[in-house]
């Protein structure tokens, strides 16, 4: 750590460094004010070159997070209805006591399959997750979670097609030639990669933009296919079409490294640009002029997001168009390739877990309402969420809501801040932030591992994930008494795990590089992580599971109540809903103006989005950038940001994707009306 002197006004103020590991690709270095202390400010720092001494507005903001009134900083328990948000304060004994004694009694009548522990990124670090947290779900034989709301489909397209090979980091995104941003709006979602794909683009570089919507980046790009949400799938097919089609598959590399072209072909044969066309509903002189650009240039790179996934289509989209540097022969050269999450590029085995996973129920993220209210056998009878809120974030929330709302269910929530899920729980548990506890950052688009360091004390009596479960599991005598259960042990732990000798570096406060280089060329640096080393273009393990098999897509039932596509794409108030509490102008529904003229409606009217699955009542604002037939919420947003109290995700269906059961999102089909209509 280093601690430079600052003079302001108020007295001696120091900077810290640290890093944020919120769920963002970024992986920013920070430099954190100090005074008196309390955290005065955030910025970036220069350590990271990604980061280059510039973050995002809402990490800038991250101080009002700690010291803001929906801070926890007290253990509570329940003393109002579910939903109310009245708690009395107890001790941290009272409430680990109370929580250990739940879980046995529920595991003695119920068995510990009753037990559902819910959780996601948080704050994304590996230290405050699969840690002590997993060590005790494992040992003590609760059910498990599949976590799949995010990246589950093209993480499974990844693994199967490349055994998670690691991607082009951000830095080499100057050397394509072409770049494609497909599904991905890194003007939000991750802004160092615009200073790159600006710069590729001023040594000569063209730009594509696949997205339903005129994104910043679209605006700039020589070509912009604003798709129908979901149909992905139809567009990569016709560009692998052209590419067998005009001699453009590069046949060497197929033989050399692929196996499965041949029945990739089959099923790309049928979408000619006219039938791809017609499904994504842009123009086929677009797809060819696609097709064209990508079989001529080189280096070219794809940059996969994860706003094409989200649909029932979404395992094959991402599949088909990570196959595409495959079959066009882009790999081996800088800047060539596919760029996706690197989370898997340091090939980090959770080795820190010594318990065995248990054969116990397993139970998708995504089906927490149908979990809540229909599971039997046994049915769910404790709830223990922590880094995550789900009354926001999984799909169909009035299920989720209604679960919640269940008397006879004991659920725990383990916070930052009084959360949507909180104001439901039996018991509060108040956790730290990433200023104020240990973790390990890894960035996923560049390719980077940096300590998080606390830099102010802990608000009120909030404790690090690490420490409350190291001491849940001493309670509940699954660990001996005296194991260590602070958060530097585990992050020493972890830091021993590390392959090579990145932990080593770490703990002499440097950067460490990964054995293939910090940003590796495919196939040349890195290779496929398959059991032959070679691209499978056709996971035939995969096929009976998709239901309609590989590279093939379904379209939706026919929408006459529903025509409108509801998106919640990531916005740039919060990350997912972390940050969610603090002030911001009023959420509205995005329409472009040809829809809300056919609907009469105006700029600023009080509209009700709806289906069958729930209604959301919020201002309207009228967007010439989104495709017409698309309307447009953003995700993360709390209850209090709707007038009813409901966010995108009470009207997106908890149905699954193609592959990795990932969720719909972008499913969601709605009308929209005028409320004062009614
Ligand atoms: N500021 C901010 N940054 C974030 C986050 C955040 O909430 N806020 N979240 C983080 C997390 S958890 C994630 S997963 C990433 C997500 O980051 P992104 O990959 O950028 O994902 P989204 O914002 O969901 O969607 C990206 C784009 O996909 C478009 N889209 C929607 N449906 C489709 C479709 O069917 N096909 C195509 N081609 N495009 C479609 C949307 O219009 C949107 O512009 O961002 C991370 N970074
Ligand atoms: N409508 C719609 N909804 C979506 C999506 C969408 O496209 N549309 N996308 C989804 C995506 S991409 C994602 S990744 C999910 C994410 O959904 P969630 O996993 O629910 O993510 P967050 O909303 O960020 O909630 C994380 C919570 O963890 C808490 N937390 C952070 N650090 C810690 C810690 O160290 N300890 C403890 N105990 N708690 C901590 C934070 O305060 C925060 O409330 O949301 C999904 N929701
Ligand atoms: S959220 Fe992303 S852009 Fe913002 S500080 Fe963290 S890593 Fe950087
Ligand atoms: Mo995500």
């Amino acid at each position: 750590m280093r601690d430079a002197p600052l003079r302001q006004h108020g007295g001696p103020a120091s900077t810290v460094d640290t890093a944020c590991p919120l769920d963002c690709p970024d992986g920013c270095s920070l430099s954190a004010t100090v005074q008196r202390g309390r955290v005065i400010a955030v910025d970036g720092s220069r350590r990271n070159p990604v980061t280059g001494g510039f973050i995002c507005a809402k990490v800038r903001r991250f101080a009002e997070r700690v010291y803001s009134p929906d801070r926890l900083l007290y253990p509570a328990v329940r003393k109002g209805a579910k939903g109310q948000g009245l708690f009395s304060r107890v001790t941290w004994d009272e409430a680990l006591d109370l929580v250990a004694r739940r879980m046995q009694e529920i595991r003695d009548r119920w068995g510990g399959a009753a037990i559902l522990p819910f959780s996601y990124g948080g704050s994304n670090g590996l230290v405050s997750q699969d840690t002590a947290d997993a060590e005790l779900w494992r040992r003590f034989g609760t059910s498990r979670l599949a976590r799949t709301v995010c990246a589950a489909p093209t993480g499974a397209a990844n693994q199967a097609l490349y055994g998670k090979m690691p991607s082009v980091a951000y830095e080499d995104f100057v050397h394509a030639r072409l770049i494609v941003l497909w599904g991905v709006n890194p003007s939000v979602s991750g802004i160092h990669l615009v200073p790159y794909v600006r710069e590729a683009q001023r040594r000569g570089a063209r730009l594509v933009v696949i997205d339903p919507r005129v994104t910043p980046l679209a605006r700039l790009a020589d070509l912009h296919l604003p798709v129908r949400p979901g149909t992905d799938v139809a567009v990569a097919l016709a560009v692998h079409r052209h590419l067998f089609a005009h001699g453009h598959a590069d046949r060497a590399f197929l033989d050399a490294h692929t196996r499965g072209s041949e029945r990739l072909q089959e099923r790309a044969e049928p979408w000619t640009p006219a039938r791809a066309a017609d499904t994504a509903g842009v123009e086929a002189e677009r797809i060819e002029t696609l097709a064209r650009w990508y079989a001529e240039s080189s280096p070219a790179l794809i940059r996969c997001g994860w706003g094409l996934e989200r649909n029932r289509n979404g395992g094959n989209a991402a599949l088909a168009v990570l196959a595409l540097p495959a079959v066009g022969g882009k790999f081996g050269v800088r800047g060539g390739g596919y760029a996706m999450s690197n989370s898997p590029a340091w090939g980090i085995r959770q080795t820190w877990i010594e318990a065995e996973e248990p054969p116990t129920r397993l139970v998708n993220m995504n089906q927490l309402g149908r979990a809540l209210t229909a599971f039997d056998d046994p049915p769910v009878q404790m709830l223990f969420v922590y880094n995550c809120n789900p009354a926001v974030t999984m799909p169909n929330q009035n299920l989720v809501l209604k679960g919640l709302e269940r008397d006879d269910l004991f659920t725990v929530v383990f916070e930052q801040v009084m959360t949507d899920t909180a104001l439901y729980a039996d018991v509060v548990l108040p956790a730290t932030t990433f200023l104020e506890h240990y973790d390990l950052a890894r960035a996923y688009g560049p390719i980077s591992l940096q300590i998080v360091h606390p830099v102010v004390e802990a608000s009120g009596e909030a404790r690090p994930n690490a420490e409350v479960f190291g001491e849940l599991a001493q309670r509940l005598e699954l660990v001996d008494a005296d194991a260590p259960a602070e958060d530097t042990d585990v992050l020493f732990k972890v830091l021993d795990a590390l392959p090579g000798d990145a932990g080593a570096a770490l703990r002499r406060d440097e950067r460490p590089v990964p054995p293939f280089g910090s940003t590796p060329v495919q196939f040349v640096d890195v290779f496929p992580r398959t059991a032959d080393g070679r691209v499978d273009l056709f996971p035939e393990a995969l096929e009976a599971s998709a239901p309609a098999g590989l590279y093939r897509y379904q379209p939706e039932a026919s929408q006459t109540r529903y025509p409108l596509a509801l998106i919640s794409p990531a916005s740039d108030r919060t990350i997912s809903s972390t940050l969610g509490e603090l002030p911001r102008p009023d959420v509205r529904l995005l329409m472009h103006p040809d829809d809300a003229r056919a609907r009469g409606l105006e700029e600023g009217d009080l509209v009700r989005v709806f289906n069958d699955l729930g209604e959301v009542r919020c201002r309207l604002g009228l967007a010439p950038a989104l495709r017409p037939g698309v309307v447009s919420l953003p995700k993360g947003i709390w209850c209090r940001n709707t007038a009813n109290g409901r966010t995108a995700t009470a009207l997106a269906p908890d149905t699954l994707t193609d592959l990795g059961g990932g969720a719909c999102f972008n499913d969601a089909r709605v009308e929209v009306g005028s409320v004062a209509q009614g």
